[in-house]
């Protein structure tokens, strides 16, 4: 299974992130972190992903986000694309997108308090399907 690891750092310590970091993953092998290209396709991505204020002091790397698309039908769309925030091997919390009538659109979403901003809202909701779409761009 291919996901994409995203790492965001507060590398400058002003307390909040100034580095992301993406990371191409097949079956837990690294494929290669990201090259102009795809950061020139991750761009709306990642300051969608900042304001998720889910990072690292420093250089660490374990607070950072797994996504991945399922397409079971292997009809080229996929039936649902989930969200899994890390902190290390621990999942902290998850989020994901359905396609229920496999028509392409994904009209379930399903988030918690993605931005940690102590509320659980549609605000949450909107960030997880601007990282879907986006993140369904992206070329492999
Ligand atoms: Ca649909
Ligand atoms: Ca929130």
């Amino acid at each position: 299974m291919r996901y994409l690891k995203v790492i965001a750092q507060d590398r400058g310590g002003r307390g909040e992130a100034d580095t992301l970091r993406y990371l191409f993953y097949e079956d837990d092998r690294l494929l290669h972190e990201a090259m102009a290209a795809d950061l020139r396709q991750l761009k709306v991505f990642g300051k969608t992903y900042l304001k998720c204020a889910w990072f690292n002091a420093g250089q660490g790397e374990e607070r950072h986000l797994r996504i991945f698309s399922l397409n079971p039908s292997a009809d080229g769309t996929p039936e649902s694309v989930r969200l899994h925030f890390h902190e290390g091997e621990v999942i902290a919390y998850k989020a994901a997108a359905h396609d229920l009538d496999n028509d392409g659109g994904l009209e379930v979403i399903l988030s918690s308090d993605v931005d940690n901003d102590g509320r659980s809202n549609r605000t949450d909701r909107s960030r997880v399907t601007a990282l879907v779409k986006q993140f369904l761009k992206v070329d492999w």
